[in-house]
């Protein structure tokens, strides 16, 4: 035998438990999971017996088994090499020092000891263990020799034997002492949604836990299994277990004692709490793992507050509310001598709740599970408060009770019994009989004798003997008769209880001293019991400390001092940010000046608070929150919590009091009184950690404070996690510190590792409608509840989501928000209360995924009024694309019965709806919206809950209603079902981002127009993006195909009529038509799928859908439009050259006949052959006369051509006269200038002279440019030219017609104007077509080639390789230049597009701001002028010089057109291949004719590629002499060279503006159409409309401009205005202009007017520095240049630097 050392190990804790095989049948291997039987040992009953000790150092445990010989055997067969492998898994290798290694040993009668890790945290406090002798009883019940043996080693380990054996029983083993937390149980995870009953003993404390946390006041009857007979036991689990048939079963009782003892501090607290809710008793005495040892359960009680209301202030209708610890009560204690047979419990219950339904207060024998034998729970003591209602007739007694009952035999717990003799006003005992021993303790009772009352209750059988055994007592203890109580078998339960009530009031009546249960302590102390509370003490103290700074102050001057940042200059700050939302014109100065006067006193006040010095009670706050551990930080809260909340109860609970009365009489002006009363008087932890938050807020301005208060964000952000709720929006000032709230969650973002995303809950309702009430009993939280006014402003609450459910709600936290609650309607008068209100709903509405509406049916008024509130800030999110879903829960309306009828009030509750969403639409200017369910998807089936009153019964005495419990349970259920349907979920980051802009939005009173966000700016972008890939992709495919399209019709046959050629332009039409329709509905199959997507925040920009769908429809027709022109074009281009080649076909034909004349006259006349010069001499007097007499095609009248365009234009408008006798060669010969006739009358001319004209003359600059872009690119005029400009025009005129009310006359005027100018430009485009096709310069071209021709054919000389030369350079080689010239646009745009450039047109608004940060890092003025005054040349200038300079970095462009010269070589080479062989693969003939017909084929293959002009091809070929197969091959080696000098060409540096002039497809256009957009201006300052697609219902821009910028001055001084849009557009001001025909007109109503705008205020003051700077920067020169004076700009605007206007434009276009 190995000698057991113990010395090196301190056996600390209690806990030492047997487990294993054969010997104690009640354990087995299964009950010790960690361990398990030892592998590779089937036996199912090893024969050994292990010991556990729990709480060893270092976190190890001890693990005892004594082996029989088989486990040897199996050591034996180990392999020798084997690692040293514990034997049991988790055994540690190589043991401890001081143990003996089990390989030493090889005895049979083997002792293993091994020190392990178990899972268990041993981190509860660890107290020396008692040396005692080890329990007897399990040593010789349970053992043989072997064990205890070591067990004598053992001798001073406590064995506890009986308490672990239960709670491993029932699985809570790992959970003691003490280590079950809330937390644990707060998590929404599957148990806690599915409600089905418990199947084995480990649920059965979850399933209680839960159930009392729902405040289920049957909770108690979930604690048995459902009797399954059939059930076969697992023999090795059970079957011994089974000898008494309780291993199922639990009795309620030792349930209650096993959690708590398992229940940390917090726990044991919360459910004494909702036990107490539930009227059920608690548990005063908490008898301990070690025997004879008990608890006060002090702390466990302190969180119990009661209200009742003792009889004299029945008339007051006052009410007492006290924390029940410190109340001081007559306490009634009940015990038992362990004979009796009374059920004493049954009895108080009969006795409490007389008057009331019978409840169960204290568990029962005759109760479920209740007669089953106690494990555990003898030596508890409960305890339990009668409290009066202040009725009379419903009183059993009418002051407050205290009764507690000790569960089991006196004997059994003397400590207990000692405890409650020494603190009760009296003690019943009750017995049947008195036995030896208990004479002995009942006769030491003499000094509490008068405390003493015996029940007896007389059995019949030897009933005689067992009275007189009391007698003997009664006398030997001298006690006076009455207080001897007897009942007998004949006397019921009801009848004794009036007996027994009877003496209490008596007893009652003579109460001289009582002592509340706080100050029980020191007794308890005195007489040896422990006491919970002593594990806080420290932070008990600190809390202390801190409510001791109040000392004998008020409150509200307590606040003042201490907590100052909360105070006034807080609430100013907060109005002043809501004034600056709402300028009023009452003010002197200007608008942008009141905005700088605000922010400077805002400045100011920021000032002020920054000086502030950390006040003591806050430092000692701080100080001690951030220096405790997550533990001690808990209770630190919780004792202020206590402190503060004992320290101004009275004071409250009397305001709260009065309150309540007061709004019954309505008695407005006391009411708002009240109110402010209550909220100075009240203080809670939520005033420390908002004054902490705004510290916070403060400290991050000035850098001195800040590195020492960096850490509380992380701070609040653990207490979050920990699940205390974190102040959204105070109440108090109706404002939101930000920065706080921000930084406080971002620091939670972070400490999830950034996985947060957030399902958000809400509740609204009138106040003190059970608002918090509900979601404490849905969720298990705490929420403060109150009666009278209770919870202010917002408060959140992040619940964990179990890792069963995160993805199947896909989200990680429920946050939960409790908010003030609603004024009723009378109250609402209070002045702004009812725009508090409003601002609340909106802004918590918008927060949440889910609205839980909560009403109370008895108040229908109040009801509408929340309703409307509701309904209004629903329909706010509507508009702006959010979609909360929403329920409505009716309170106090009884479930069942309710239903039928309730059928009729839910229609009712409809009307009313949808009555309030018509009024709110309207004021939010949305007529539209009739019906509630357009704002929400709502089923009056579905989204209405009934749930009953919480009292059953009259309170205080009543607990609380199961049907309550049980509906907000279902509720629950359906909630978090619902829940995990599909939705959009947000994280933290963009939780706030809504925040930030909800709150923004709300203090604007405009919500619609004020709410901007960027979450919903970065979907539209996001969604503009692809948009314009999409839209470019479209294009592409239809320029491609257009470009192939327009080549055939140049290629067609050129001997077919014309109409043949129409025939083939038509079909190519409708193949366009087609293809075009094709791409639309792709396209539009695009955007759907688009909208499909769940990771692009989609539904916020839903109501931009439509936009996008008809812009899709808008380009399709575009472009339908432009493919048709193209086509049109083309035919008229093969018109002109068919003509063009006519001409030069006949002069080609005689010039050929007089070559050829000349060669057979050279061969005839002169038998010697001529010397070149001589040939060259005849040829030259030849072509000379040949050519003489040739003329070129008529010159069209190109001026008529334009006027009968312009005619056609004016077509339906009634202006023939004026357009009779023009001749546009005349006309514009001077500038273009503006008159009073081209405005209709009436209208001042300071508003509109100088903004006309320089809008004339930004259209005529953009016409003309558009002329010359037509120019430039070479080719005929043509009459659709002419269409687009006046297209062009009228797009313009269609602006101002709307912005300056201009007439038929400017119109006409200008146009002529227009015109004029053009048909020049367009002579001479015609002119320099006609010279370049003129018969005549086009064969002096060839004249060389004619007289190399003639020249070889004189001396016979072999041409096939010059012919072919000649043919790839005058032939091949134009075709392929044009091809490339086709082409290459496309690719340009391309190019750009997927380089790293493409950012920059990704989007409008990112154009937008690229082209502003240029221009400011320019300082330019006079860019700035072009920009502002014409944005569209200033745009495509941009555009054009960025292109230019992209295609020349990196030799872009020459890239690009080698990769097309490849394509197309590759095409023709191919072409020819095919070309020369015949239909049978086999190269054709090699004959002359061959020759023509291989360039005829080739032409057919590459009808859609190039164009091989005829002419040219003819005279080259001319008098070709050689065959098809050298002409073949040398063709293709001159292809081959003309490749290489091609690309010679193309790397040589060249002009790259005149390449892309000459495109017919733009790069330049093609970028520009996609940054530009509609090209509409803010009717005030005249910035460009940003929004995307073309056919967008609103236009909007990201950044206004003071209206000076574009032109505006003031009427009287002629000075530049400084405002800007978006401050006047929530201001009081006004305007007027043309279209208020100068009537003054409120700017916040600007869509009267201009309905297609949309101007929000900026979303932050930053936003619009870019332009302010710009002003401050070049006033003076702008005032020139506009004919002005410079504008008054604010003072601070002169503040702002280069470095912060451009910081501004990045906010503005929320890049990052
Ligand atoms: N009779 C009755 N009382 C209730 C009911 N629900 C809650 N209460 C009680 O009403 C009081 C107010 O409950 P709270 O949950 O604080 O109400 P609230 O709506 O959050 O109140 P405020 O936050 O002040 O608006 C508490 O004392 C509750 O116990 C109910 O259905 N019937
Ligand atoms: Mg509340
Ligand atoms: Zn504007
Ligand atoms: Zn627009």
């Amino acid at each position: 035998m190995c000698k057991l050392n113990t010395e090196g190990y301190k056996l600390t804790a209690p806990a030492l438990y047997p487990l294993g095989g054969d010997v104690p049948p009640p354990y087995s291997w299964s009950m010790l999971p960690a361990i398990g039987p030892p592998p590779g040992l089937h036996c199912t009953r090893p024969q050994c017996l292990s010991l556990r000790v729990v709480g060893q150092q270092g976190g190890c445990s001890m693990l005892f088994l004594r082996a029989e010989p088989v486990r040897a055997s199996w050591l034996k067969s180990r392999p020798p090499d084997a690692p040293q492998r514990a034997p049991l898994p988790g055994l540690a290798p190589g043991g401890c020092p001081g143990f003996p290694d089990p390989a030493e040993v090889t005895s049979d009668r083997l002792l293993f000891i091994r020190v392990f890790r178990t899972a268990l945290s041993l981190d509860s406090p660890l107290r020396p263990v008692h040396l005692q002798r080890p329990d007897q009883e399990l040593m010789t019940r349970h053992h043989s020799s072997q064990i205890t043996e070591p067990l004598k080693h053992l001798h001073h380990v406590k064995v506890v034997v009986p308490l672990m054996n239960f709670l491993s029983h029932l699985g809570l083993e790992k959970f003691y002492p003490n280590k079950l937390t809330r937390q644990s149980l707060s998590e929404i995870n599957k148990n806690s949604l599915n409600e089905t009953s418990v199947t084995s003993l480990e649920e059965i404390p979850w399933c209680f836990l839960r159930n009392l946390f729902k405040i289920n006041a049957d909770c108690r009857s979930f604690t048995q299994l459902p009797v399954n007979p059939e059930e076969t036991t697992d023999e090795f689990d059970f079957d011994l277990y089974t000898a008494d048939g309780s291993d199922n079963k639990v009795n309620p009782l030792d349930l209650i004692v096993a959690l708590f003892l398992c229940a940390d501090s917090f726990l044991q607290q919360e459910m004494a709490l909702k036990m107490s809710m539930c009227q059920f008793s608690v548990p005063l005495l908490l008898p301990q793992a070690n025997d004879n040892q008990c608890s006060l359960m002090l702390w466990a009680l302190r969180d119990i507050v009661k209200e009742w209301r003792p009889h004299e202030l029945f008339e007051s209708r006052g009410f007492v509310e006290e924390n029940i610890v410190q109340a001081n009560l007559p306490l009634y204690s009940f015990v038992r001598l362990k004979n009796c047979s009374l059920s004493k419990s049954e009895l108080l219950n009969l006795v409490l709740s007389r008057g009331q339904q019978n409840h169960n207060i204290f568990m029962h024998r005759n109760l479920e599970g209740g007669a089953l034998k106690r494990e555990i729970a003898n030596g508890l003591v409960e305890v339990c408060w009668y409290l009066p209602c202040g009725r009379e007739n419903l009183d059993t007694f009418q002051v407050p009770v205290a009764f507690a009952n000790l569960r089991g035999d006196i004997c059994e717990s003397l400590p207990q019994f000692h405890f409650l003799l020494q603190v009760s006003t009296a003690t019943f005992v009750f017995l049947d009989k008195v036995e030896e021993e208990e004479q002995k303790v009942l006769a030491s009772l003499q000094d509490v004798k008068s405390k003493l009352v015996l029940v007896v209750n007389r059995k019949e059988g030897n009933a005689r003997e067992d009275m007189m055994s009391v007698k003997t007592t009664v006398e030997k203890l001298g006690l006076p008769k009455s207080n001897v109580k007897t009942t007998d078998s004949r006397v019921n339960g009801a009848e004794f209880s009036k007996k027994l009530c009877a003496a209490i009031k008596t007893s009652l009546a003579a109460v001289t001293a009582t002592i509340s249960t706080a100050n029980m302590l020191g007794k308890a102390v005195e007489l040896g019991l422990s006491v919970d509370e002593y594990k806080s003490d420290d932070q008990k103290k600190a809390a202390e400390e801190i409510v001791r700074g109040i000392g004998v102050r008020s409150v509200p001057d307590y606040k003042k001092q201490q907590l100052p940042l909360q105070g006034e200059n807080w609430k100013r700050l907060s109005q002043l940010e809501k004034k600056e939302c709402r300028l009023t014109k009452s003010s002197d100065s200007g608008l942008e000046e009141q905005i700088s006067q605000l922010q400077e006193e805002k400045q100011r006040i920021q000032q002020e608070q920054r000086q502030y010095n950390l006040s003591r009670g806050m430092n000692n706050f701080i100080d001690n929150l951030s220096t405790a551990d997550k533990v001690n930080r808990d209770f630190l809260l919780k004792w202020m919590k206590l402190k503060l909340d004992s320290h101004s109860r009275k004071k409250l609970s009397n305001l709260r009091n009065e309150f309540k009365e007061e709004c019954k009489k309505k008695d407005v002006k006391l009411v708002a009184k009240l109110g402010q009363a209550l909220l100075d008087s009240s203080l809670g932890i939520e005033h420390y950690m908002r004054e902490m938050g705004l510290i916070y807020e403060v400290s991050c301005h000035s850098k001195m404070n800040a590195h020492k208060m960096c850490h509380l964000p992380g701070l609040a952000a653990e207490m979050l996690l920990d699940g205390y709720p974190l102040e959204l929006l105070d109440g108090d000032a109706s404002n939101i510190p930000q920065r706080w709230v921000t930084d406080v969650l971002m620091e939670l973002h972070q400490k999830v590792g950034q996985k947060s995303q957030l399902l958000v809950l809400t509740v609204l309702g009138v106040q003190s409608t059970g608002k918090s009430t509900l979601l404490n009993t849905m969720f298990g939280v705490q929420f403060p509840v109150s009666s009278g006014r209770c919870t202010r402003g917002a408060y959140m609450l992040f619940l964990q989501v179990g890792e069963d459910l995160k993805s199947e709600f896909n989200c990680d936290f429920i946050l939960l928000i409790d908010t003030e609650g609603l004024k009723s309607p009378h109250l609402a008068q209070l002045e702004d209360s009812y725009e508090h209100d409003n601002q609340l709903a909106t802004f918590v509405i918008g927060l949440s995924d889910v609205t839980i509406i909560n009403t109370a049916m008895e108040n229908f008024t109040e009801m509408k009024d929340v309703l409307q509130i509701a309904a209004h800030a629903f329909l706010r999110m509507k508009l702006i694309g959010k979609k909360p879903t929403c329920h409505f829960v009716h309170q106090n309306v009884a479930g069942v019965s309710a239903h039928s009828k309730g059928m009729t009030e839910r229609k009712h509750l409809l009307d009313q709806l949808n009555e309030m969403t018509q009024i709110a639409a309207e004021m939010e200017k949305q007529p539209s919206i009739k019906a509630f369910t357009e704002v929400l998807d709502y089923d009056i089936e579905k989204n209405n809950w009934n749930i009953p009153g919480l009292w059953h019964g009259t309170p205080p005495m009543a607990p609380v209603n199961t049907g309550y419990s049980e509906a907000v349970a279902e509720f629950k259920k359906h909630l978090l079902e619902t829940m995990k349907s599909e939705r959009e979920v947000s994280d933290i980051p963009q939780f706030l981002e809504w925040m930030r802009s909800l709150w923004k939005a709300v203090k604007y009173e405009n919500f619609i127009f004020s709410f901007r966000n960027t979450l919903v700016a970065h979907a539209y972008d996001n969604l503009c993006k692809e948009f314009h890939e999409w839209e470019w992709e479209f294009r592409k495919e239809i320029l491609s195909w257009q470009k192939e399209a327009e080549l055939e019709i140049l290629n067609a046959d050129n001997e077919s009529e014309v109409e043949t050629w129409s025939g083939v332009v038509e079909s190519k039409k409708s193949e366009g038509t087609k293809k075009i329709t094709a791409q639309q509905t792709q396209m539009k199959e695009k955007l759907r799928d688009y909208y499909k997507r769940k990771d692009r925040h989609v539904n916020l920009i839903e109501k931009y859908k439509a936009d996008f769908v008809n812009s899709i429809t808008s380009i399709a027709n575009e472009i339908q439009c432009s493919v048709s022109t193209k086509l049109d074009c083309s035919l008229e281009l093969k018109i002109s050259s068919k003509k063009a080649q006519d001409i030069q076909r006949k002069y080609r034909g005689v010039i050929e006949d007089r070559v050829m004349k000349l060669l057979s006259d050279c061969k005839d006349l002169h038998t010697l052959s001529l010397s070149d010069e001589q040939l060259t001499h005849d040829f030259e007097k030849m072509w000379d006369r040949a050519t003489a007499g040739i003329s070129g095609q008529k010159e069209r009248d190109i001026a008529g051509d334009v006027l009968k365009q312009l005619r056609k234009n004016f077509s339906n408008q009634n202006v023939s006269e004026e357009l009779q006798h023009i001749d546009l060669k005349e006309t514009s010969r001077s500038p273009f200038k503006t008159r009073s006739e081209h405005i209709d009358s009436g209208i001042e001319t300071f508003l509109w002279r100088g903004d006309l004209q320089s809008f004339a003359d930004t259209l005529i600059q953009s016409c003309t440019q558009f002329v010359f872009d037509k120019l430039m690119t070479g080719g005929d005029y043509h009459d659709s030219f002419t269409k687009d400009l006046l297209e062009k025009v009228d797009q313009y005129l269609q602006q101002s017609y709307k912005q300056h009310k201009t007439n038929t006359q400017f119109e006409v005027d200008l146009k002529l104007h227009i015109c004029g100018i053009a048909s020049r430009e367009f002579l001479k485009m015609h002119r320099r077509f006609l010279s370049d096709i003129n018969p005549k310069t086009q064969l002096d071209e060839y004249k060389t080639r004619y007289l190399s021709d003639f020249l070889d054919l004189y001396k016979d000389k072999d041409q096939s390789q010059k012919k072919a030369n000649d043919f790839a350079r005058f032939c091949i080689k134009p075709a392929v230049e044009d091809y490339i010239r086709r082409s290459l646009g496309v690719d340009i745009v391309d190019e750009i597009l997927t380089s790293s450039h493409s950012v920059e047109y990704s989007s409008r608004s990112f154009f937008q701001y690229n082209i502003q940060n240029e221009l400011l890092l320019q300082e330019n003025f006079e860019s700035f002028v072009k920009y502002i005054s014409n944005y569209e040349m200033y745009v495509k200038d941009w555009i054009f010089q960025h292109t230019l300079q992209q295609m020349s970095e990196d030799e872009t462009l020459c890239k690009l057109k080698t990769k097309n010269l490849e394509v197309v070589a590759k095409k023709i080479l191919k072409a020819l291949n095919d070309a020369s062989k015949g239909k049978d693969g086999c190269l054709l003939p090699d004959t002359r004719e061959n020759i023509t017909k291989l360039i005829n084929n080739m032409r057919k293959d590459l009808i859609k590629d190039i164009s091989i002009s005829v002419e040219a091809e003819k005279s080259t070929l001319f008098q070709i002499q050689t065959t098809f197969h050298p002409f073949v091959n040398s063709l293709k080696m001159s292809i081959e060279d003309l490749k290489v000098e091609l690309q010679q060409e193309f790397s040589k540096s060249e002009d790259i503006t005149e390449t892309l002039n000459k495109l017919p497809v733009k790069p330049q256009d093609e970028l520009f159409r996609r940054v530009f957009g509609c090209g509409q201006q803010c009717p005030f300052c005249k910035v460009p409309c940003e929004a995307g697609g073309q056919n967008h219902k609103k236009h909007h821009a990201a950044v206004h401009r003071p209206k000076g910028l574009g032109r505006v001055k003031r009427e009287n001084n002629s000075k530049l205005v400084e405002t800007l849009c978006t401050t006047d557009v929530h201001s009081d001001h006004e305007f007027k202009n043309v279209h208020t025909k100068s009537q003054w007109h409120p700017y916040k109503d600007y869509t009267t007017y201009y309905p297609d705008w949309l101007i929000p205020p900026d979303r932050t003051i930053e936003a619009s520095d870019y332009w302010k700077y710009v002003l401050v920067t070049y006033n003076d020169r702008f005032a020139k240049e506009y004919k002005a004076k410079p504008a008054d700009v604010p003072g601070d605007w002169r503040k702002i630097t280069k470095e912060a206007a451009l910081k501004g434009l990045k906010e503005a276009f929320n890049i990052k």
